[in-house]
């Protein structure tokens, strides 16, 4: 019988009421891509509220509004409230899969803000079984994720600076540089400098978010080899540009924004598109469709990367239960996006330590939201006026340049 086609079955906890929110949150400095300048971060939020008294979180965020795709947080929050949720409320909320089947039947695109409402009912689904999300999709492999940090100040001596930081705190030795924005030789010379500073104690890496040619990327490519960068992410738009530049160069070549779920994986496979897919929840369209991308990735032979669309702690956490399942992980995560943000929104901040994040063990994602925190930092805050205690006083600052004393206590 399809319990989700009429009322749910008697005793089946019940989607009672679907809740959308935006948090806007600062960055600890500006974050330049060649996309985008952030200065913020919004965060999507979706509550899905059962009969049985438990609550599912999941979260969307984009970079820079529409600058990196088809989806902004207002945008997600509006399908959300107005064609996602009359799908959901009614329906029998232990049914997570047959849930977002009956989604992708009504809904075409929207993966970004699909994956927000896939991590919500598989929250709630874990914290009603008492298992971690992770185990509702298989099982996790591993309890820690190595994580990789991104410096884009803009500015080479304070991204060196930074880096120097990171490997004092032992939080990350991994650092991927975005590129793209400037002439290709600045940028060459930037990736450089950085490379010569660190040495064998740190690997670099870059990230072009489309903005090269062909030609321009064959350049860089084999400058970048030189330099001693070990991989070069999306230099240029193209699916078709991507798979002739690959194995031209001594670098390994990732595809990022060409990936839009397992169609996508599949036809850049067939061709040998990419030696490594950098996998996102919300680019790949949910958490089992990030699965299927591995599994797709896996079985042509190319090497994964566990990416981030710098969501916050909700969307970072639930990337981490889809990643701590993946067979192979061969180039670790970029998780570190609440560590790029001002403001902690939970109650228990994650465990970053070690160059690793600790991929939590409770039910569900295994954290919790400050909930005073949520509803001072939430856009519409006028109309739901709530009395914080001074933000300054409690905020995390997770700016090792601003405060290294209180990032050292945390390390
Ligand atoms: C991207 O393009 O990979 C990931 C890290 C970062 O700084 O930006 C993102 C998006
Ligand atoms: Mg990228």
């Amino acid at each position: 019988m399809n319990t989700l086609s009429g009322n749910a079955p008697p005793h089946a906890p019940v989607i009672e009421r679907v809740e959308t929110l935006l948090l806007d949150l600062p960055t600890i400095r500006p974050h330049r891509l060649s996309v985008a300048t952030m200065n913020g971060q919004t965060l999507m939020l979706v509550r899905i509220h059962s009969s049985d008294g438990i609550t599912g979180i999941g979260e969307g965020t984009t970079i820079g509004g529409l600058a990196y795709g088809g989806e902004s947080p207002e945008g997600m929050k509006l399908a959300v409230d107005t064609y996602f949720a009359p799908l959901l409320v009614g329906a029998d909320a232990s049914r997570p899969q047959a849930l977002m089947a009956r989604i992708d039947s009504a809904i075409k695109d929207n993966r970004f803000a699909r994956s927000a409402v896939e991590t919500a009912l598989l929250d709630a689904q874990g914290k009603r079984t008492g298992l971690p999300v992770s185990e509702l999709l298989g099982g996790r492999r591993r309890e820690r994720l190595p994580v990789a940090w991104t410096l884009a100040s803009g500015d080479t001596a304070r991204d060196i600076d930074e880096a120097e930081k990171m490997l004092a705190l032992r939080r990350h030795s991994v650092f991927k540089l975005k590129i793209g924005a400037k002439p290709l030789d600045e940028d060459i010379a930037h990736v450089a400098a950085i490379k010569r500073a660190l040495g064998d104690r740190g690997a670099v890496r870059v990230d072009v978010n489309m903005a090269w040619s062909e030609l321009q990327a064959a350049r860089g490519m084999a400058a970048l080899a030189d330099a001693g960068c070990e991989l070069v992410e999306q230099p240029v738009a193209s699916a078709a540009a991507l798979s002739r530049l690959v194995r031209r160069f001594p670098v390994a070549l990732m595809a990022d924004e060409s990936l839009h779920g397992p169609e996508s994986a599949f036809a850049i496979a067939k061709v040998n598109g990419a030696d490594v897919f950098a996998v996102k929840i919300e680019q790949s369209g949910g958490l089992h469709a990030a699965q299927r991308v591995a599994a797709i990735a896996d079985a042509a032979g190319i090497e994964l990367y566990g990416g981030t669309m710098l969501e916050g702690a909700v969307g970072t956490i639930a990337s981490a239960q889809v990643f701590a399942t993946f067979a192979k992980l061969q180039w670790g995560t970029e998780l570190f996006g609440p560590l790029l943000l001002t403001e902690e929104v939970l109650a228990t901040p994650l465990d970053y330590s070690d160059f690793q994040l600790t991929v939590p063990a409770g039910p569900g994602l295994g954290i919790e939201l400050d909930e005073e925190r949520v509803q001072f930092f939430r856009r519409d805050r006028s109309r739901h006026s709530v009395a914080l205690a001074p933000v300054a006083a409690t905020s995390t600052n997770n700016d090792p340049a601003a405060d290294p004393a209180a990032m050292a206590k945390e390390a």
